[in-house]
């Protein structure tokens, strides 16, 4: 498959890097935070392994990979708002086979998090059950960099059960896009009577990752810095991917394609862009920037899919098609430059912020294994 070559050919760039201690992704301050985790996976009473929800088997812990199923480990498939609904279900069955507690979790949405906290608080009723001690419950929040662990602690502490008092003097764990935000263990209130904390702990990767899709499906979903790896890389997976799914398709009702010019008036259509552009406009229900920046990525991509001649399981016809959608793409993404290779960049950069907010389809990168 083209995406397999591509992915696999940036992968082992990037696991080379891996050896070089300078450059790699296993800096000091996860070596340190891998050896704090650990002293503290028995200690605690529950562990929430945070993982992506768009690469539920690459997100893994490795340091729990040898922990053996039980109901004081849950695996959280967070950031499921961007990832493919039913690949997601599947994904739960998978997980329900090999005896894990799963669950997906958005942590932007306080609904979901409502619900997750009830899950929480019927597990902690559950551990009391065996454990009478009415000692505080401390439940240690695991992960690679940058799958929300921090943005669920603190949705956690801030829509948990404490009191008004507690309430008030609200700590916020650091949350940012990039990997690697978070520097030290830190522990946020999520509720009272019983007491229940949860630990906040910075992202850890293993010092090697030997499959190389892994290392660029990481990459892709922003566990590795992005100039680790280089934007443009990068967005050439995203495409490939892209133009290898059914997303797409959905995007043609953005084209103005020769059938539809028909269907347009006529006169608008000869008497130039503005009125063609006001058609436009009444298409999309809101005038915000952005959205018609997005919608104008879509058709770009539609088009340039659609009307492409190769064999996309081709690398070479794949990597033609992805070369036109960058160029396609300047005007797109309102990028205006001379020099090429910076042009390639900011349309890259642009790209893969549009993919990682979830405005270019919702993807799960990883397949279910076929044995499950
Ligand atoms: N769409 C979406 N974005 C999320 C979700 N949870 C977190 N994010 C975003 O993901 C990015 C990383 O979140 P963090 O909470 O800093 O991730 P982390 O795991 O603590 O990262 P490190 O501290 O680097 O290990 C931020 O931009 C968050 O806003 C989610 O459920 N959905
Ligand atoms: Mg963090």
């Amino acid at each position: 498959m083209a995406t397999a070559t591509i992915a696999r050919r940036l992968g082992a760039a990037l696991t080379k890097m891996a050896g070089n201690k300078a450059a790699g992704w296993y800096t000091p301050h996860m070596a340190a935070a891998s050896r704090a985790i650990a002293e503290r996976i028995s200690l605690v009473d529950l562990i929430l392994e945070i993982r992506d929800a768009r690469i539920p088997l690459s997100s893994e812990f490795e340091q729990l990979r040898n922990y053996p199923s039980s109901s004081r480990r849950i695996i959280v498939m967070n950031k499921m708002d961007l990832a493919n609904r039913s690949e997601l279900k599947e994904w739960m069955r998978y997980f329900e086979q090999q005896n894990c507690i799963a669950y997906g979790v958005n942590s932007h949405n306080k609904e979901n998090i409502k619900e997750f906290l009830n899950i929480l608080h019927a597990r902690v009723r559950e551990l009391r059950k065996t454990d009478h001690s009415g000692h505080t419950t401390t439940i240690l929040l695991v992960g690679i960099p940058n799958v929300g662990k921090s943005a669920l602690a603190n949705s956690l502490h801030q829509i948990g059960r404490i009191s008004a008092a507690e309430k008030g003097k609200l700590k916020n764990a650091a949350v940012s896009p990039l990997p690697g935000e978070t520097r030290d263990i830190s522990s946020l209130k999520i509720g009272s009577h019983p007491n229940i904390y949860v630990l906040d702990t910075p992202g850890v990767l293993p010092p090697e990752i030997p499959d190389v899709e892994v290392c660029s499906k990481l990459a892709l979903t922003g566990a590795i810095r992005d100039c680790m790896v280089g934007e443009k890389e990068l967005a050439q997976i995203f495409l490939a991917t892209l133009n290898l799914s059914d997303e797409y398709k959905k995007w043609a009702k953005f084209s103005v394609n020769e059938n539809d010019i028909s269907s347009i008036d006529n006169k608008a259509w000869c008497s130039g862009s503005s009125e063609l552009n006001i058609k436009h406009k009444k298409q999309y229900p809101t005038d915000h920037t952005q959205d018609f920046i997005v919608n104008d990525v879509r058709r770009t991509l539609f088009e340039a899919v659609s009307s492409f001649d190769g064999v996309l399981e081709d690398e070479k016809d794949m990597l033609r098609l992805i070369e036109v959608q960058f160029t396609a793409l300047r005007d797109a993404l309102r990028v205006h430059e001379d020099l090429d290779l910076d042009a390639h960049k900011k349309v890259a950069t642009k790209l893969l912020n549009l993919y990682r907010t979830g405005r270019l389809g919702h993807y799960i990168l990883d397949t279910v294994p076929r044995n499950a």
